[in-house]
Parts: C-alpha cells; structure tokens; sequence
C-alpha cells in the first residue's frame, strides 16, 4: 500500500516538472534592466546621440529595422525575437565612446558572467568592442562577423570583489567612419556562483535485530539561482563486511527545480539473513540533471552534487 501511495506521488511530481521544464524561462537571472531593448530607449545611458535618421556617426536608434532608418544598413531582425527593439549603432570616429552603460547592484565576492549579442548592420569595417566593469577592461576586445545580420554572443567573467555596484559599460574602438555598424541585443549580467544542492538521507530506526523494518526518508534541495537548474538523487546500497554493492538501488528522485525541494519516505525491511548482518550503507547522491544546451557553454558548468549517508546495523537475533 505505502508503495502504491508513493509512486502515485513520483508520478504527479515527474508530471508537474514535465510541464515546467516546458515552460519554465530557462535563464540565468538578469541583473541589466531592459537588456533586450523591449521596453525602448530607456534603463541605460550612452554617449551617443540618439537620432532616428541613424546619421551621421556617433549615432543610436533603438528600433526593429536597421534599413528603416539608415538606406545603407542591412534589414536585420533583433536577437530576441528576430523582430523587436535591439539598440542599433552608428560606430563614432572617437575611441572609447560608451556605447552602452548600466549601473546595477551586485554582491561582493561572487563571479558573474557578463554577456551582450552584437551582429553587424553594414558589412564595412566591423565594430571592435570592449567590455568594462567600473572603469575596468573586462576580457579581450570582440569583433562581430562582416557579414551582417548574423548574431553573435561575446561574454566576460568577472568577480564583484569588495564592489557593491557594477558600471557596466560597452565600448567601441574602431574609428573607422566608414561601415563599422552594429546592433546589440540581450545585454546580461548574471550570477554564476555555484548552485546550493543538498541531500539528506536518514533511516529510522537505525538498529535492529533481524527481521525489522526502517523508515528512509529523502530530502533534496536546490536553493541556487540559476532557474535552469536541475537536480536528481539515487541511492546505492552497499551490503556488511565487504559484501554486494547495488548501485541505483533507488534513482531518479524527479527533477527538483530552483527554490523546491522534494521529500519522500518510504519503509525498507531489513530481512533475517546472513548477509546483512553488520552495517548496512545506503548512500544518497544528489547529481544536476540540467537538460541540454542549458549544462554547457555560455551556461556556467553542471556538475554540483551532494551526498548523505545513513547507516543500518542489524543484529543477529
Ligand atoms: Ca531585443
Ligand atoms: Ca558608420
């Protein structure tokens, strides 16, 4: 009956994560306020002009077409949706001009990944764009491809430190007046310490004389930031004085997403033979199951786990 009940609850919670991961937001979460340019030309500064003529340079437009404004530009979609608001980039003849700048609140001594997508609208001398963080260059200089149109991902790491707020900044370093357009969109800065698992695994009684029955109950949790991590948890159990080891004994404590926690308990006997006489393991690792692409780069790396052991000793009778 207790197993009945308890793989009736496997399977609403497996249903309910199904769902979710279908419509979960699957991103990191985003200090830069309006990176994606939907709400207009609002959130950021820049220092230069804004003009919807997207002439001469040294000029932006937030908008959804690059030709609608400048004839020469190509009619590249955003990178959001391939048809909202993207922040679109005359490049200046002065170097070092702040293309885009944020101020955002960051807490100290945690590694954040800064992130913008940028593709050329003329094919002309492309753009050479450099990340800074409070007046600091962060990561190498990053060019987007001639061809225009074609979105590309540049990001940085960086470690707030003492810091408590981060100027972002975006800036170009090519003066060429000739060509050298661009379009950013999907700007981000994101926190990629490391994800809080934990896993509890506890049997009671503890001790017995064979036969008797112990209750095991689970627990994981995941308290990280990343609302596209996944965690899971099995148990192995390995049998007294150096005897079998069963693997996977139980696996797949469903997906537990960012902010739940998922418990369960159920009753184990502990039968009168020789071979469980002493102590008995029952080892519960907790593993990230973070579906593809969201377990490899530009994600920060999967691979946080947790183990708890609880130990049975069993007496002969
Ligand atoms: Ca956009
Ligand atoms: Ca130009």
């Amino acid at each position: 009956m207790k197993l009945r009940i308890l793989s009736f609850q496997m399977a609403a919670l497996l249903a309910v994560a199904a769902v979710a991961m279908l419509t979960g937001p699957f991103a990191s979460a985003n200090l830069v306020v309006n990176g994606d340019f939907s709400s207009g030309n609002t959130g950021f500064t820049s220092e230069y002009t804004y003009t919807s003529s997207l002439l001469p340079a040294g000029v932006y437009y937030v908008g959804t077409n690059p030709q609608a404004h400048n004839g020469n530009f190509s009619p590249c979609g955003d990178h959001t949706t391939g048809n909202g608001l993207m922040m679109i980039v005359n490049g200046d003849t002065v170097p070092d001009v702040g293309v885009w700048s944020q101020t955002v609140a960051v807490t100290p001594g945690t590694d954040y990944f800064f992130s913008t997508w940028i593709a050329s609208v003329h094919p002309t001398s492309p753009a050479v764009l450099q990340f800074s963080i409070n007046g600091e260059a962060i990561g190498p200089v990053f060019t987007p491809p001639s061809q225009t149109c074609q979105w590309v991902q540049f990001t940085a790491n960086w470690n707030s430190g003492s810091n408590t707020s981060a100027h972002l900044s975006i800036v170009n370093q090519n003066t060429a007046s000739t060509g050298n357009d661009f379009a950013l969109d999907d700007i981000s800065l994101s926190d990629i310490s490391p994800p809080t698992l934990t896993a509890s695994l506890t049997c009671q009684p503890s001790a017995g004389t064979v036969p008797f029955a112990t209750t095991m109950t689970v627990a994981l949790t995941n308290s990280n930031l990343e609302s596209f991590r996944r965690f899971s948890g099995k148990i192995d159990v390995s049998l007294p004085d150096g005897g079998p080891v069963y693997p996977n004994w139980r696996a797949g404590f469903t997906n537990v997403q960012p902010g739940d926690s998922f418990a369960t308990s159920w009753q184990t006997n502990i039968p009168a033979v020789g071979t469980v006489i002493g102590d008995i393991r029952f080892l519960l690792t907790a593993y990230d199951v973070t579906p593809s692409p969201y377990n490899q780069p530009p994600y920060p790396p999967a691979g946080d786990s947790d183990t708890s052991e609880c130990i049975v000793t069993a007496a002969a009778p």
